[in-house]
């Protein structure tokens, strides 16, 4: 027999392991005693990550065998880049997807642990700031379970999301360390390092064939390794990769200052390197244009590139560049990794030595971007000055993508010189800036936003002009969430009880939950309304118990369960939440209480450290709060707590138990959300304005089982010229009242004037929120909320109609729309 070669033996097939309860258990206790030199009784998160382990074990042999598959030469892959993955947890997700629940249950239950205790033991990836960070990680888990080839590329960062405390009402900023104890799902892969360059300057040079070539020298480099995470898909055998970035030193150092003596210095300096993946920026939706963050950007843009750009040449045996368009598309999760455009042009022409034109039409063949918000100070633009210095090989290449692109702005629209300065990628007046959301239209065959409306207002309005030329790129991929995590995994209840009248499809098909409609009706299915009720009510439990261990205050079960969490913004107004709140409460104290119903209000979310005005939102709803919860008056009618530390995991429990959804935003502000979304599939009713994704969530469960008020986007828009707060105060004695209990200190008895900037904004006619405007259509609209409570039956039927018509919200759905639009990638099975 022939000896096999090197590469014959890296296919040789790897033994499945087993999975009953009884290996799970042999396993477990392998890597717990001899791997971690723990035993049975240490503490909790050493079981965990000896579980952990037992399952990784388990999704290796399928997670080498669709990296084969996918480097098979003409496999077409997509590259989904982004600044944040807000995964969470992970050990219930692989389980769920591996469907082993109860051979886990069995093996911990023969050693008398707990899984549940055992799974609140894994720390959040909270590698991401919200919605968009959030929504990557739904993306990932639908590409598994589509089967699709994608592959994830972010930054390992030693920090994720600081951890919310409350100190006197206020929030406070704790480091989360989440990799201390180590993250048993990683897998560090050095041979895949890459090299990324900084600062320098660059060299005109003539190559071998005497053409005028850039070369980009003297720079400081740094060093990118690569950590995967295995992506589960659901039922399958695919297990895709989340590849993540962790910077450090070359080993190179500043020979000159060695031989000084400064040996210590010339180490110590290296630090600098590591800084770029330690921390990830807590600001969500407003610029912060610090150099470190434009660090992180470029180097996650140019380690990625670099990357697929290997994986590829190693599928397609050589260099063939025009077919690289063919195999490969990059999908931008917002402007934060569009330097990938400048970058791809780099690598193509001063690397690869292809020409302009052929390295501008791979570029823009393979580049798709998607923009998340409207709001201006969240799009980004850097400063000349600092691209200059940073990268200045990539500002070269973008003042000629620049020239380049005007040249053909003048020849459609001749001697439209105001059109040109809007247009341009470089921004003219006074400092110079890199608008990065108008490279990457420029450099992307496609641009998308995530809601129906959102992406109506693109066009209309901030890309109007890019829309004007190339109106074939626009397109709308409206976002979803995964079922799995957010039904199957958060809600065992319901899902058991929807499995048990429709079958199981629907966890990786969410269309077929519209068969749940057919249950609608009481009268038919009495049963089914009986047991729905029940699993609300065991899930609202679980909530309770969780806002008593966070928060000391009891829910009282039978109360409607009012649930606002999300990024704390103005234009999301949690503000408008405290308003009906105190007018509630102002309603007891005058003892209007006919017809009451009982509320328990949950607010939870955090605030960008350097956002003064979110920071002090989050104090006045602590302190309302406290009256509130501390008025004998008061009692079960009204509770209100600020839920610390708002997370992925937290939102599996409190989606569940929501008996309303809050989606209150400033008509045309939020671009789609998706905590509606996860609200909604667990049955919970909305009360929302006609924005974002709000607007198709009432299409598709119908005007009656929804609580729609407030002025549309473009009413918003009309008013503002002749926005006049005073006047909706004046009109409207709720709204006085609220005011002034407000303005009286009442929340703030020793703590004078420490509202006075909310009070302020509220009543300035330039208020872009228009809070005040909206203030009488959202206390009729929970008016109408609390007359439908008391219909328990029909409110059970709105209930179940709101899951049964959440099948269009499923991230698989969002997959497959931007697969066949725009990534146009073939399905791969793996191991049949
Ligand atoms: C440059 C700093 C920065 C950081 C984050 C600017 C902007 C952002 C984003 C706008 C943050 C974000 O999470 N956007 C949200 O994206 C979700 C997914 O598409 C949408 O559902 C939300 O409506 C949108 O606010």
């Amino acid at each position: 027999m022939n000896e096999p070669k090197a590469s014959e033996l890296c296919l040789l097939p790897l033994e499945r392991l087993k999975s009953d309860p009884d290996a799970l258990q042999g396993d477990f206790l392998h890597y717990l005693n001899r791997h971690l030199g723990r035993f049975l009784g240490c503490s909790p998160n050493y079981m965990y990550a000896a579980m952990a382990y037992t399952l990784r074990d388990r999704l290796i042999t399928d997670w080498r065998d669709t990296w084969i598959e996918y480097k098979e030469p003409g496999v077409r892959r997509a590259y989904y880049m982004s600044l944040e993955f807000l995964i969470g947890r992970s050990l219930g997700n692989h389980i769920l997807n591996m469907g082993l629940e109860t051979e886990v249950e069995q093996a911990l239950h023969d050693m008398l642990l707990d899984t549940e205790e055992i799974l609140g033991n894994e720390p959040d990836a909270g590698l991401g700031n919200g919605g968009l960070g959030r929504l990557a990680a739904c993306f990932i888990d639908s590409c598994a379970t589509l089967q699709l080839p994608v592959i994830g590329y972010g930054i390992r960062y030693e920090y994720g999301m600081f951890r919310q405390k409350l100190l006197n009402g206020r929030q406070v900023e704790e480091p989360d360390h989440w990799l201390r104890d180590g993250n048993p799902w990683e897998l560090e892969r050095p041979e895949y390092t890459q090299r990324i360059h900084f600062g320098g300057h660059t060299e005109i040079y003539k190559d071998e064939r005497g053409r005028n070539r850039v070369r980009w020298v003297d720079t400081n480099d740094v060093l990118a390794i690569p950590y995967d995470l295995p992506v589960s898909g659901y039922g399958n055998n695919t297990v895709n990769t989340l590849r993540l970035w962790k910077a450090t030193t070359t080993d190179e150092f500043n020979l000159d200052e060695f031989n000084a003596g400064s040996y210590t210095e010339a180490v110590a300096a290296k630090n600098d390197a590591e800084h770029i993946s330690m921390v990830l920026y807590p600001n969500d939706a407003s610029e912060s244009g610090k150099v470190l963050r434009l660090r992180q950007q470029y180097f996650l843009a140019s380690a990625s590139l670099q990357d697929a750009i290997r994986i590829w040449e190693y599928a397609e045996g050589g260099p063939h560049y025009e077919r690289f368009a063919r195999d490969n598309v990059f999908q931008m999760n917002d402007t934060h990794p569009t330097i990938a455009v400048a970058e791809l042009m780099r690598i193509l022409i001063d690397e690869k030595h292809l020409d302009w034109d052929d390295a501008w039409n791979i570029t823009t063949a393979c580049m798709a971007y998607t923009n998340h918000t409207l709001l201006p100070e969240a799009l980004e633009k850097w400063p000349v000055a600092i691209f200059k210095q940073l990268l200045p090989r990539l500002l070269e290449i973008i003042y000629e993508i620049n020239a380049r692109f005007l040249e053909k702005v003048a020849m459609k629209w001749p001697g439209d010189t105001e059109r040109l300065r809007r247009m341009s990628i470089i921004e003219e007046n006074g400092e110079q800036y890199v608008r990065m959301a108008y490279l990457a239209i420029v450099g992307s065959f496609s641009v998308n936003g995530v809601a129906a409306l959102h992406s109506q207002l693109l066009v209309d309005g901030l890309f109007r002009d890019f829309h004007a030329l190339w109106p074939e790129k626009f397109n709308n991929k409206t976002n979803g969430v995964t079922p799995r995590r957010w039904i199957a995994h958060a809600n065992p209840k319901m899902t058991g009880l929807i499995s048990s009248q429709i079958g199981e499809e629907w966890i990786s098909d969410l269309t077929r939950i519209a068969e749940l409609k057919a249950y609608a009706d009481e009268e038919e299915h009495a049963e089914f309304h009986e047991a729905w009720r029940e699993v609300k009510r065991e899930n609202k439990k679980r909530l309770a118990a969780l806002v008593k261990k966070e928060c000391g205050i009891d829910f009282p079960l039978d109360s409607l369960f009012d649930i606002q969490v999300k990024r704390i913004h103005e234009y999301k107004r949690q503000l408008l939440n405290v308003l009906h709140l105190i007018h509630l409460y102002s309603r007891i104290k005058r003892g209007d209480t006919d017809n009451w119903v009982n509320r328990c209000v949950l607010i939870g979310g955090k605030a960008a450290p350097g956002y003064e005005m979110a920071k002090d939102i989050i104090k006045l709803i602590n302190n309302v709060a406290h009256m509130v919860n501390n008025d004998p008056d008061v009692g079960d009618r009204l509770k209100l707590v600020f839920f610390p530390n708002y997370s992925v995991s937290s939102m599996e429990v409190i989606a569940p138990g929501a008996d309303l959804s809050e989606q209150i935003s400033t008509a045309g502000k939020e671009a789609s959300g998706t905590g509606n979304m996860k609200f909604m599939m667990n049955g919970a009713l909305t009360i929302g304005t006609y924005d974002g994704a709000n607007i198709e969530i009432m299409d598709a469960v119908g005007e009656e089982n929804f609580f729609l008020f407030g002025l549309r986007a473009e009413e918003v828009q009309e008013m503002r010229h002749q926005y006049n707060p005073a006047g909706f105060i004046d009109e409207d004695s709720d709204l006085q009242a609220v005011m002034q209990l407000l303005e009286s200190g009442y929340f703030n008895a020793r703590e004078p004037g420490i509202f006075n900037n909310i009070i302020n904004a509220m009543k300035s006619p330039s208020d872009p929120w228009m809070t005040l405007a909206d203030f009488r259509s959202y206390v009729d609209a929970q008016q109408r909320v609390n007359e439908a409570w008391h219909y328990k039956h029909a409110w059970t039927r709105m209930s179940i109609l709101n899951t049964a018509c959440s099948g269009f919200f499923s991230t698989d759905r969002t997959m497959q729309q931007y697969n066949e639009k725009i990534w146009k990638l073939d399905p791969v099975t793996v191991g049949e």
